[in-house]
């Protein structure tokens, strides 16, 4: 896929969107607005942005743990109003307030988020089924994270989407962690991307933070699901800027990860990365970025504003939820 200014532009603009999102996440959740939890995705937005903002309507995503797959959902049409209002049980949620963290959408390709890790894959291989029987060239993608390939799911799952050459795109969001657990403690290849191979599929690793790369992988993997070449994976090497989830410690381990290497991290910011790249080839200047962030930011104050003064969840929506009508 070429990416012509416009999609530059888009790109940048939807890395800012949901790392503004996930900030106002984070407040929520300590004014106590957010009554579960949040699992930061600060720091893997170029994944996000990259793998999500040029699919098509038809086209399916799951998220993974970071930001519960609310990323995703914005930049596939989903509003933040209705994925904050959702995390704040208000009824303007786009579960009605009632899914406590979770975002579904079935009209916008959002089969939802999983709260049992792994349990995605065999979900997308279920849809990748219904998109290959419909033969409209639609694609389902499906992100997940470095702990999630060590369950059993992943390998029955990427078997069976290979057998069948499903049109789905595995996207591994690898950040070094499962919640305290290091990678290169819990897996022994290095690459999650090596575990393609085992099961006949291109599998790629790519730099998780430069959003160009992360899209140029992943459109060209969705070109080939879409032509019925089958599934890929793509391994995105990234880094989660914050805890697991809010209030806990960043630990290697039962260690403290040194100061030092969390800057390292931080230093690799995809979103600076990126509005550098785009400021030294003329894309834009940098008072034109500043414009781009300060109008994602007054969006947000004023989603904050509107989801607090919305009414609570309907309790007649939890039961509508339970059955098929
Ligand atoms: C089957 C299962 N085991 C354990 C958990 C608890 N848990 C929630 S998130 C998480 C870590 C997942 O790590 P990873 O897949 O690397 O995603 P990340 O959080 O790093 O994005 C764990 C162990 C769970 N939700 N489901």
């Amino acid at each position: 896929m070429k990416l012509e200014k416009e999609d530059l532009l888009k790109l940048y603009r939807n890395l800012v969107l949901i790392r503004k999102t996930d900030e106002v996440m984070v407040d929520g959740l300590m004014q106590g607005k957010i009554p579960s939890f949040w699992h930061s995705g600060q720091g893997n937005e170029a994944v996000v942005a990259g793998g999500t903002t040029f699919l098509k309507k038809g086209d399916w995503v799951i998220g993974g743990v970071r930001g519960h797959g609310a990323h995703q959902a914005i930049l596939k049409g989903m509003t933040p109003e209705s994925v904050y209002a959702e995390h704040c049980c208000k009824a303007t949620g786009c579960c009605g307030g009632w899914s406590g963290f979770h975002t579904s959408d079935l009209d916008l390709g959002i089969p939802g988020s999983c709260g049992t890790v792994g349990s995605s894959f065999p979900l997308a291989t279920g849809i990748g089924i219904a998109l290959k029987k419909k033969d409209k060239g639609d694609v389902m993608v499906c992100y997940f994270g470095d702990g999630a390939s060590g369950r059993g799911t992943l390998h029955e799952s990427f078997n069976m989407a290979a057998i069948m050459k499903l049109p789905i795109v595995w996207i591994c969001e690898n950040n070094g962690f499962a919640i305290y657990m290091s990678v290169t403690t819990a897996s022994a290849s290095k690459d999650i991307a090596d575990l393609a191979y085992g099961y006949g599929m291109p599998g790629v690793v790519v730099d998780g933070q430069d959003v160009v790369a992360v899209c140029e992988a992943v459109m060209s993997a969705v070109e080939k699901a879409r032509a019925g070449e089958g599934p890929s994976l793509v391994e995105c090497k990234t880094h989660r800027f914050r805890p697991h989830n809010e209030g806990i410690p960043i630990l290697r381990g039962t260690e403290p990860i040194p100061e030092a290497e969390i800057q390292e991290w931080l230093d690799r910011d995809p979103i600076v990365l990126f509005r550098n790249k785009l400021i030294e080839r003329g894309i834009f200047s940098a008072a034109e970025a500043d414009k781009i962030d300060q109008e994602v930011v007054a969006e947000m104050a004023a989603m904050d504003k509107a989801v607090t003064a919305c009414g609570v969840a309907d309790p007649a929506v939890m039961f509508k939820s339970l059955y098929a009508e």
